[in-house]
């Protein structure tokens, strides 16, 4: 039988495995085809994957779909109901997108990916330059996360999406893996985080158990 969501997006890609994560969360079935951002074949109209396909739609951009995921197939549980904690989720799903994910990927995760992937010289020069700034945004993470165990009030939430997947690049990298480390309450959450079904059912085929 056909999967109900066909995912068009990149085997270690964050935003395909936050589709992929939600997916899971709805109980809906879904495979993903492996299209390259830049290739011919992706829809995407800024070279970017995911691009989904559900319901006869084809969707793109992270938020739309996961919304759409989670209020068409899931009862919106991803999403708190009243107005303060649905802030605090839109919020932290902001900051993922608009600040971590952009210094974490080019500074530390790509240079890596593409070291590791393709075989290109280390760019070390761009990840020292990275460093303080990324070691000020995992330290405020950790700063938010120890206040009270979760970024919001609402349980397993789309901030817990966002923010493990962006989260876990970073530390499956060597700089990123000291620097999550030296953060304690981050690790305690990513380590939690991690035994969650639908974590476990989307782990990265390059990532360690
Ligand atoms: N705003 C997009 C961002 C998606 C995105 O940046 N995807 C990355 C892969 S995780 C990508 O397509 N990178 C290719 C590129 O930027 O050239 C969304 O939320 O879906």
């Amino acid at each position: 039988m056909a999967a109900e969501v066909r995912i068009f997006g990149t085997v270690i890609s964050t935003y395909t495995r936050i589709v992929q994560i939600t997916c899971e969360e709805a109980g809906l079935s879904h495979e993903t085809i492996a299209t390259p951002a830049h290739s011919p074949q992706n829809r995407h109209p800024f070279g970017k994957v995911p691009v989904v396909e559900v319901d006869g739609l084809e969707l793109y951009e992270s938020v739309s779909i996961v919304q759409y995921l989670d209020n068409a197939h899931n009862s919106g549980a991803l999403q708190p109901r009243d107005p303060a904690g649905r802030a605090m989720t839109d919020r932290w799903v902001a900051i993922a997108n608009n600040y971590l994910f952009p210094l974490f990927e080019h500074g530390l995760v790509m240079p890596w990916i593409m070291h590791r992937f393709t075989g290109a010289e280390l760019d070390r020069e761009k990840i020292e330059r990275a460093l303080p700034n990324i070691s000020r945004a995992l330290a405020f993470c950790d700063a938010e996360i120890a206040i009270d165990g979760a970024w919001t009030t609402g349980g397993f939430d789309l901030a817990d999406v966002f923010l493990y997947c962006v989260l876990r690049g970073v530390q499956l990298t060597p700089q990123g893996e000291v620097g999550i480390a030296q953060c304690p309450h981050l690790s305690a959450w990513m380590a939690v985080t991690q035994q969650r079904d639908s974590i476990r059912a989307t782990r990265w085929e390059t990532e360690p158990e």
